[in-house]
């Protein structure tokens, strides 16, 4: 474990994603958009889920969409979307602060410690409830609301939006995310990325670390 409590950074605040950093939603996306394939004949399974890490809702449907034996209307598709959220929220309903992913709390007491800002960048319109759940909200000081972001990872919008909140220059800013399009996302918007998992996957990341434990903010 080598979280640490330095204050010697050059950054004056840390934009961290929420699925699949902070805790481990991605599984549970997982289940349900699986679910959801299943419904329709789409093939899904876990390396083809890996392209939905950090793409929104309606985005993801159609990825999977693009692989499913028929189209669908709109309405149709508002339907499938609207039954992967609700199965999704059914299983966020359980969550508790166990479900912290290791080493992630401690990141967020450490940057805190050394006097930074904390944002939260997911494109979850479900973040403040598995916030909530988690026990953690009061400890960022900005949580990006996804109903007002516009373009969703990779597309920068969301890290410079978590920026501007706090006040802080995006050269100023430490990203942390898991997904391919969440580390692009960070690189376009200006900022250093920490990238959470596998340096194959997250091959932009300035730095890949393999969980939360080995998160240090001294090294960057
Ligand atoms: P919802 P992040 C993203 O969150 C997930 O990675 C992605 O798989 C999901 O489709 C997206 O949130 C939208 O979530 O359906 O709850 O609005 O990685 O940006 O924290
Ligand atoms: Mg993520």
């Amino acid at each position: 474990m080598s979280t640490n409590n330095s204050n010697h950074t050059r950054f004056k605040a840390v934009i961290f994603d929420l699925d699949g950093v902070i805790t481990d939603t991605a599984h549970y996306h997982y289940l349900a958009w699986k679910r959801t394939a299943d419904s329709i004949g789409a093939p899904f399974d876990e390396a083809f889920n890996e392209q939905l890490k950090g793409v929104d809702r309606m985005g993801s449907l159609r990825l999977i969409l693009a692989r499913a034996p028929r189209s669908f209307s709109e309405e149709e598709q508002l339907a499938l979307a609207d039954a992967k959220n609700r199965h999704y929220q059914e299983l966020i309903a359980t969550m508790t602060p166990r479900d912290l992913l290791p080493g992630a709390l401690e990141a967020l007491e450490a940057v805190r410690a050394a006097g930074l800002r904390i944002g939260l960048a997911s494109v979850s319109k479900n973040a403040f409830t598995v916030l909530d759940r988690l026990g953690i909200r009061d400890r960022f000081d900005d949580v990006v609301d996804a109903a007002t972001i516009r373009n969703s990872k990779p597309h920068p919008e969301i890290f410079l939006t978590a920026a501007e909140h706090l006040g802080v220059a995006p050269a100023d800013c430490l990203g942390v995310e898991d997904a391919a399009a969440g580390v692009a996302a960070i690189k376009d918007a200006g900022m250093v990325a920490v990238g959470v998992g596998s340096p194959d996957v997250l091959h932009r990341a300035d730095r890949v670390i393999r969980s939360m434990e080995e998160f240090d903010l001294s090294a960057y």
